[in-house]
């Protein structure tokens, strides 16, 4: 795990050297040398409002070159230009970052709330209107190119909130440990996403009666500097390629895909592994066998076909690769460590997800999961997006306790209450997420 180090630049730094750019590159706000304020777009707008939790009525009249007084104050040494101060960074080169649990409360995850998970480096100076999409592969009849206009103007267009999970989320808690980034429970959001169908962009390609997997080529760059080198190339089978839920997204939330998001378009396979969903993709291959490429084989986004015991040495031939992600949850109000005055009840309320599947039901525990209390649970807005849940819970007298919550997924499994089986790259927990309360 390495931390901050001297080539990313804090958002401090930014300001001191030339607040006017920072200004450009964190809100995208366009000087104005007349009225001294510049012109903070909408979507310089809609990240500053995600970061500070609020509208802000008065946005217009706020001075250029001015950090927003929460972050101000932060003090933190390195913040990612468009994220909330608080995203706790994993790793800096690359970009690696998760959001504490308080800051997913919204039913639609902001941008500057969403995690980062990158591999490799993001493509410098993207410029969308030279940007184009090849399908092709050993399963098309004919390879096809699309430029980011011809997507939107040639396909029907389709907006679905999607939940987007990375396979490692929740592996700092694996014991013995499992390298990589040490997720704990915050990679993991739920935005909305715009664009063509996946399916129907590939079926202009015709689709060979021999495929079986759709895959994907970002422009992003390999950490050695090698041009050569693939950062990751990874996928799905055609079914799950093919279901109206994938896309090939140009826009999220409304707004142009933010770069370290895969502007100017990424795949969105939700439900699967983050790691199916390409970001600044070139390229998709349709492929007449299991896609191979880097992060497909070995010990990457596979487990242990069978359970093993913990520890264990396992040979590359007998993992399987990740499909569906398990059922989860997550409590997002209140924020853990909470003081509570008194044994009144407390409001309880988060999300939850069962990768492919929907969630059935879903339960709190004050009393480490002794017994159990029914939530109240809402339909997802669509297929494959997180569902809102709320409860609430009467503390018996002063102390510390801990609320547990647990969801059901609609084929009747359960979050397990203690860590799920250990497997050698800390895939798959979805243990039950608690937090601290004490009343006093
Ligand atoms: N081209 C490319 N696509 C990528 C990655 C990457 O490094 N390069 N990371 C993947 C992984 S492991 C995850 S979990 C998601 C993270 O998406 P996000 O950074 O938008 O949250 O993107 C996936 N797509
Ligand atoms: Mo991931």
């Amino acid at each position: 795990m390495k931390k901050s180090k001297k080539h990313e630049r804090g958002l401090h730094e930014l300001y001191r050297e030339d607040p006017l750019k920072a200004d450009r590159e964190i809100w995208g706000r366009i000087a104005d040398p007349i009225s001294r304020r510049g012109f903070l777009r909408k979507s310089g707008l809609l990240t500053m409002m995600g970061i500070l939790g609020a509208e802000i009525p008065f946005a217009q009249l706020m001075p250029e070159g001015l950090i927003p007084a929460p972050l101000a104050y932060a003090n933190e040494p390195f913040v990612i230009p468009g994220k909330h101060p608080e995203l706790s960074i994993l790793n800096d080169r690359p970009i690696n970052a998760e959001t504490p649990p308080h800051l997913l409360d919204d039913p639609i995850t902001p941008a500057a709330r969403m995690f980062v998970r990158n591999n490799g480096l993001p493509p410098e100076a993207v410029n969308p209107a030279n940007w184009t999409l090849t399908i092709g592969g050993e399963s098309v009849e004919r390879e096809v190119t699309f430029s980011l206009a011809e997507l939107k103007s040639e396909f029907k267009h389709h907006t679905l909130q999607l939940q987007l999970e990375c396979g490692g989320n929740g592996r700092s808690e694996f014991y013995p440990p499992a390298s990589g980034n040490q997720w704990t429970t915050g990679a993991i959001a739920c935005p909305t996403w715009t664009g063509a169908k996946l399916g129907d962009v590939l079926r202009v390609a015709d689709i060979r009666q021999d495929a079986v997997y759709v895959a994907y080529y970002g422009a992003d760059r390999h950490l050695s500097g090698d041009p050569d080198k693939t950062v990751i190339s990874r996928g799905v089978p055609l079914e799950k390629a093919l279901e109206n839920e994938s896309l090939i997204a140009w826009a999220m939330n409304g707004e142009d895909i933010p770069p370290l998001h895969g502007a100017p378009m990424r795949m969105v396979t939700a439900g699967w592994p983050g790691s199916t969903c390409g970001k600044w993709v070139k390229r998709i291959v349709i492929r007449n066998q299991v896609h191979d490429g880097p992060k497909m084989t070995g010990k990457s986004y596979r487990v242990p076909c069978n359970p093993v015991e913990p520890g264990a040495k396992v040979a590359d031939s007998d993992f399987c690769i990740i499909e569906s992600m398990p059922v989860k949850s997550l409590i997002t109000y209140p924020r853990s460590g909470l003081q509570l005055a008194g044994t009144k009840q407390l409001q309880v309320r988060g999300h939850a997800w069962a990768g492919d599947l929907a969630v059935k039901a879903m339960q709190i525990s004050i009393d480490f999961g002794a017994s159990w209390q029914s939530c109240e649970l809402k339909p997802a807005r669509n297929r494959l997006a997180w569902q809102q849940w709320r409860g609430s819970v009467q503390f018996p007298q002063k102390g510390y306790y801990e609320i547990w919550a647990r969801a059901t997924d609609d084929q009747g499994t359960r979050q397990p209450m203690v860590m799920p089986g250990w497997n050698p790259k800390g895939y798959l927990n979805n243990a039950c997420h608690r937090i601290a309360v004490k009343v006093v």
